[in-house]
């Protein structure tokens, strides 16, 4: 896997609306990416679900983030989605984003329903909040880049 050499990640942009799919069918709300940062990717870091850190107006948070296509949605851009583990207020379109990926989770897939991409997205909200807290993750939460 590609991925390792790279990680870990650093990427910042504006956030941008994206289909509004996150917060609507799924409940689970994703900040998206601008297509700029999208493509200022590595082209060999491999479309997966990843964790790490969330800078926003000064706050640290822990989030996972999705890379790809999203292949159950049938996406014909490649995407890059941040879900943050904290409950927000209002929307966050327009803000700046600063994150620092620091670990893999698995591939991208597809699922026969929407229920058990919900349930998978929910799972992987567990592994991510729970890697976070070693102590080998934890020492980028400092870091000033967010
Ligand atoms: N979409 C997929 O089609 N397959 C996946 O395996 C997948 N995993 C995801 C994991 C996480 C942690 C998040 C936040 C999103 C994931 N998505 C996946 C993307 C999801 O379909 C997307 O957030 C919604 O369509 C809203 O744009
Ligand atoms: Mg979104």
């Amino acid at each position: 896997m590609a991925y390792k050499q790279f990680l870990p990640y650093f990427a910042s942009g504006k956030i941008n609306k994206g289909f509004g799919r996150g917060s609507a069918a799924l409940g689970i709300p994703t900040a998206n990416y601008p297509e700029d940062v999208v493509s200022t990717l590595p082209a060999e870091f491999d479309n997966g679900i990843y964790y790490g850190w969330a800078g926003l107006e000064g706050s640290v948070y822990k989030m996972v983030l999705s890379i790809g296509w999203n292949p159950f949605f049938k996406n014909i851009k490649k995407s890059m989605e941040v879900h943050i583990l904290h409950k927000f207020s209002g929307d966050l379109y327009g803000k700046q984003l600063n994150i620092i990926i620091t670990g893999f989770i698995r591939l991208e897939k597809d699922f026969s329903s929407l229920d058990d991409l919900i349930a998978e997205i929910k799972n992987d909200i567990k592994i991510a909040d729970d890697k976070l807290n070693d102590e080998q993750m934890l020492k980028y939460k400092n870091n000033d880049f967010l």
